[in-house]
């Protein structure tokens, strides 16, 4: 991706003004930009190129339903301009099956949440989090999500999915996690939002994960 810096931004502001300064401030520290309901609810799906002048557009729209609605959500959301959708896989193969066919059609990239950072993320997805990182990898997707606020799940999901898909992990900062641990448990990029553009300086505070990484 972009400039190889192992770094997503989660915009998660609600207004385009504070999601296009801190786009700019931040673009060459970020390899690809996560968009998601509270923003696109808030500004409207022509956020998205909007953005995709800065970086890749990772759109987290976490889709969820039977395969005909998930075909028509994911050719709409790259129509828009999104680079790849972020999609659930416990709708089951035939749904996953209709995203990534929707991305190979158009070239774009599907990633899998395995299982959630947060405390409940354990509580319905831990024993199915294998699973779905199996299915995940025998579907075509690009690649899973994972929590790097338990990087030794980000480990036994690696163990299952190999080297062939990414590993994008959420879960840095605000939530607890360490961009350093879960890259070095397997992660290709950490996805990070309140701890960038919540910060005095996103730039800076981009920066300064970036090069956690880097040590
Ligand atoms: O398991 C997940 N955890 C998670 O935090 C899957 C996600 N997609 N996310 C998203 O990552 C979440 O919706 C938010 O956009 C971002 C993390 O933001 P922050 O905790 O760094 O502010």
């Amino acid at each position: 991706m972009k400039n190889n810096t192992k770094l997503i931004l989660a915009l998660d502001v609600t207004d385009k003004e504070s999601a296009l300064r801190i786009a700019q401030d931040v673009h060459e520290y970020v390899d690809a930009i996560k968009v998601g309901y509270p923003l696109v609810l808030a500004t409207g799906l022509g956020i998205v190129k909007d953005l995709a002048k800065y970086a890749p557009i990772i759109a987290d729209f976490k889709v969820a339903d039977i395969p005909n609605t998930d075909r028509l959500i994911c050719e709409q959301v790259f129509k828009a301009g999104a680079d790849a959708v972020i999609v659930h896989g416990f709708t089951g193969q035939d749904s996953l099956d209709a995203c990534v066919d929707a991305a190979q059609a158009s070239g774009k990239d599907i990633y899998v949440v395995t299982e959630m950072s947060h405390p409940g993320g354990v509580e319905f997805f831990r024993p199915v989090a294998e699973s779905i990182a199996k299915m995940a990898l025998d579907s075509g997707a690009s690649g899973v999500v994972a929590p790097a606020t338990r990087p030794e799940r980000v480990s036994e999901i690696r163990g299952i999915i190999g080297s062939e898909l990414s590993i994008i992990s959420p879960g840095v900062g605000a939530q607890g996690g360490s961009a350093a641990d879960v890259i070095n448990a397997g992660a290709d990029w950490v996805i990070v939002g309140r701890s960038i553009y919540q910060a005095d300086s996103p730039k800076d505070a981009a920066a300064e994960i970036v090069a956690q990484m880097r040590d």
